[in-house]
């Protein structure tokens, strides 16, 4: 039997190329908001229209519609941003933004609290520094994340250049985008169909992730596609590709979960346009389009069968996959301080916390790395860890900008406990219309809380990965943390431990839907049996195995993969 498509292949279809109408929309004076079809549509141009949720209940109770203000993301390649771009950015986020610039967990910024008017000037004015919004969200392939960390110079720019091309190529062709924001010609008639999306583009998002090992800062498990770079005496190879992983789920709905990606095979660097652009295409033409929670590849995998979709690979190309090569991820986190390049250039990692570039009270973030951008003549990297690292110093340049980072509390890196350093927590409340918990807003509360025992057991220099999210969708990707807490209410989280600490293992339930008092309860003592029984070097999530407190889930899904990578 046909299922029905959902609503929203119905407003693709009939959207011109994503126009709708949403330039009506932007010039309505009488609301903050566009309409609710637009809106969706608004996301493939960059944007989700939002409202502080910290004032809902007011507004509401003074009969005023909601405080409506728009998301912007921008889509930025590996991560890679010029003290130019810098720049245009910071004056963006002071001129129209009410929460400074924000790190994400895909290596790109987000923009929040813009108001309807400004939107197209915001999204100008970035265009103009040569960078863009256009599929940085919606059912397209998003941002290309890229390990950032250049220390590998050779090689990371060849990562880099591979990001920043299949960006590119597979980016949509609409001319939407610049009818609308930057004053293109206007369409007349009918828009011709785009090359590889269609009218009704993928049936959800779609994420490419590219980690150099032994490097696994990108999560590479939790991407659609996820590419290992393969080098052999700092020459790349080519790339294994691993398909199939996301993080989102639903509580109560096990039909949704989160799923690591599978290798099936190693292409060229020859091979790659062509294999990424066919596991998109096939996506495309076998994802469901019925029920958007049973959208993504992971589910497509899981319904046909891995073998299907290699065999389906393979036959689109006309060639077969090689063998996957052997590689070895260290870690998933971040490297801070200052790290020599081969190339004698020196690359500084600076941990912001969940990413947040903002001035407040002795913090001055936002002014601290708009005053290096004035000064460094390298790049930034964003990570997928929401940090920034100032690439290329030239090492007569070091001193200048430590100056500038200590002068702005920029350094807390050299003084914070290895778990800080390693938490990642996502947007949630008061922007985020799917938050059920805070989570951006509690990380502090609660890592000075987890290092008060911690330190009680000697442990605040264990490089223990903690993870917050607001809701199940899984931003900050809580299911690879060794501690998570997923929200499920105002102050509630279900408590996840185990993932190994290299992003190749998820973790699993250990309380469900409990509040802090309850969650330090279950922590204490799993760390007082760490402290005094690890064994040397062993990580939190791999002791909790080991002990037996975690015993490895029977089910198939959420798919595991052995700790052990391929050898
Ligand atoms: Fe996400 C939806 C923020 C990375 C899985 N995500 C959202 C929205 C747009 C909420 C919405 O749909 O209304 C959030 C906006 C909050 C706000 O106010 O800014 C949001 N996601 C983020 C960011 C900003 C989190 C962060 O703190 O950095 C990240 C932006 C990434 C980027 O630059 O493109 C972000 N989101 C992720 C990741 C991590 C990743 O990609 O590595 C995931 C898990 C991986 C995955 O896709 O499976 C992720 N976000 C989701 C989902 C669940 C998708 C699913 O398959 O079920 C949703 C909900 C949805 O799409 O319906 C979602
Ligand atoms: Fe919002 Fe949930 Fe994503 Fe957090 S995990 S940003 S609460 S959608």
């Amino acid at each position: 039997m046909r299922r029905k498509l959902s609503h929203l292949e119905h407003i693709k279809a009939a959207s011109r190329q994503l126009r709708g109408s949403i330039a009506e929309g932007l010039a309505d004076p009488v609301t903050g908001a566009i309409g609710d079809d637009d809106g969706k549509l608004l996301k493939f141009h960059g944007s989700y229209q939002q409202d502080d949720r910290d004032l809902r209940e007011e507004r509401r109770r003074q009969k005023l519609e909601p405080l409506y203000a728009f998301m912007l993301r921008a889509r930025l390649p590996g991560g890679v941003v010029t003290p130019a771009q810098w720049l245009v950015f910071d004056r963006l986020a002071r001129d129209y933004a009410s929460a400074g610039l924000r790190i994400t967990t895909r290596q790109t910024f987000q923009w929040h609290g813009i108001l309807k008017r400004n939107l197209k000037p915001a999204i100008a004015a970035i265009n103009h520094a040569m960078a863009s919004t256009i599929a940085a969200c919606g059912d397209v392939l998003r941002n290309v994340v890229a390990t950032p960390l250049p220390q590998q110079s050779s090689l990371h720019a060849e990562a880099y250049a591979w990001a920043a091309k299949l960006s590119a190529e597979l980016a949509p062709r609409t001319t939407a985008y610049h009818e609308l924001w930057l004053d293109g010609e206007k369409l007349v008639g009918e828009a011709p169909p785009e090359p590889l999306y269609g009218t009704t583009y993928l049936p959800r998002k779609f994420k490419i992730g590219m980690a150099v090992p032994p490097l696994n800062d990108v999560d590479v498990f939790a991407q659609d596609l996820g590419l290992i770079a393969i080098a052999e005496q700092g020459e790349l190879r080519g790339f294994n590709l691993v398909v199939g992983g996301g993080m989102g789920a639903s509580h109560g709905d096990p039909s949704t979960y989160p799923r690591l990606a599978e290798v099936i095979g190693f292409v060229t660097p020859g091979q790659l346009r062509e294999a990424a652009e066919q596991v998109i295409a096939i996506q495309r033409d076998w994802g469901d389009r019925a029920e958007r929670k049973h959208a993504r590849l992971k589910y497509t995998l899981d319904e046909r069968g891995t073998d299907a979709f290699k065999a389906e690979l393979e036959h689109r190309l006309g060639f077969a996959l090689q063998p996957a090569q052997p590689f070895r991820f260290d870690h998933n986190g971040d490297r801070y301080g200052w790290l020599e390049g081969e190339d004698g250039r020196w690359h500084l990692t600076l941990h912001i916390e969940s990413g947040r570039l903002l001035d407040r009270g002795e913090q001055r973030r936002l002014s601290g790395m708009r005053e290096l951008a004035k000064v460094h003549t390298g790049d930034f990297r964003l990570t997928c860890n929401q940090n920034v690292i100032v690439a290329n110093v030239a090492a007569g340049e070091r001193e200048r900008i430590d100056a500038i980072v200590r002068a702005h509390g920029l350094d807390g890196y050299r003084k914070q406990s290895a778990i800080r350093r390693h938490a990642i927590a996502c947007v949630a409340l008061p922007t985020c219309g799917l938050a059920m918990a805070e989570s951006e807003r509690y990380l502090p509360t609660i890592l000075d809380k987890l290092e008060a025992r911690l330190e009680q057991h000697g442990l605040l220099d264990a490089p223990i990965l903690l993870r917050l999210s607001g809701c199940p969708n899984g931003c900050s990707r809580p299911y690879l943390g060794e501690i998570a807490l997923v929200g499920r209410g105002p102050g509630r989280y279900d408590l996840r431990l185990g993932a190994d600490f290299g992003g190749q293992r998820l973790n699993q339930v250990y309380r469900e839907n409990v509040d802090e008092a309850a969650i330090l309860a279950a922590l204490d003592p799993l760390f007082a049996r760490y402290a005094a029984e690890r064994t040397n070097g062993e990580y939190f999530g791999d002791f909790l195995r080991r002990a037996g407190i975690l015993v490895p889930s029977p089910s198939p899904s959420p798919r595991r993969i052995p700790s052990e990578p391929v050898a």
